[in-house]
């Protein structure tokens, strides 16, 4: 399951699409993209997996609310609170090495009309509301980041579909621009479900929690087979 790549002394430079930030859609401001920014990994991107061609890291416009969030790895904390009945903090390791690793390939769709499948690798947001311990009253997860994006989702959704919070992608760890460290695989969701630079995620009983994008006229379900528009 779990691949490790030790450390790799080659840094790769590819190129990424450097766009404007807080377009009238979720990521879509108009797409300026003068190219030729890079995004640096710390390894060499998986592209095939079990016979199926991924996309790639400088695939995704980078469109975030304020742009990319350059996070400091000693220093991060995740903290998972609210309706728990143990709250905590955790450290980049406790996260990327305490925890069963899992991956999946899933394709990120950006309300904008473009969508990228690669694979991602990270642990069980519901492993995590194991420890704290979710209170009965828990309905609601909200995934609140750096950059003072928020977004929420069902409880149940989190569970039932063996959601991932992710710290790689195509076996690198996640990039600046990606969301590092941490950025949550909302499979079938839209991408502005999609938190990158997570840093705080709160069991609520709240499940009319509008975030970031949600309170702007997106809908809450957030679901990529309806229009993103509307509930
Ligand atoms: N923290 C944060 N997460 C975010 C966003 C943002 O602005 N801030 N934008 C969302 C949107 S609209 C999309 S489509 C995806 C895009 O991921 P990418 O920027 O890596 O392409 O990130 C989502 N996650
Ligand atoms: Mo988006």
């Amino acid at each position: 399951m779990r691949r490790r790549m030790g450390i790799v002394p080659v840094i790769l430079l590819i190129s990424a699409a450097l766009v404007g930030c807080s377009g009238p859609a979720p990521g879509g401001g108009p797409q300026n993209t003068p190219r030729g920014d890079v995004i640096k990994l710390d390894g060499v991107q998986i592209r095939e997996y079990k016979g199926e061609k991924l996309g790639s890291v400088d695939d995704f416009r980078e469109n975030s609310i304020k742009g990319p969030q350059q996070v400091d790895k000693e220093t991060y904390r995740l903290r998972v609170m609210g309706l728990v009945n143990a709250p905590r903090d955790y450290t980049y390791s406790q996260i990327t090495s305490g925890h069963a690793a899992y991956e999946k390939v899933v394709q990120l769709d950006c309300v904008e009309g473009w969508s990228v499948k690669v694979l991602w690798q990270g642990i069980l947001v519901s492993d995590l509301i194991k420890e704290v311990g979710a209170k009965g009253s828990a309905n609601t997860v909200i995934f609140r980041a750096a950059d003072g994006y928020s977004t929420s989702l069902p409880l149940s959704y989190i569970e039932d579909n063996a959601i991932l919070i992710a710290y790689r992608m195509n076996g690198v760890t996640l990039p600046a621009e990606r969301g590092f460290p941490l950025q949550l695989v909302a499979e079938d969701k839209w991408g502005y479900k999609w938190a990158k630079w997570i840093t705080e995620i709160e069991l609520s009983d709240d499940p009319a929690y509008r975030g970031y994008w949600e309170s702007r006229g997106y809908s809450s379900s957030g679901d990529r087979n309806k229009s993103s528009r509307g509930d």
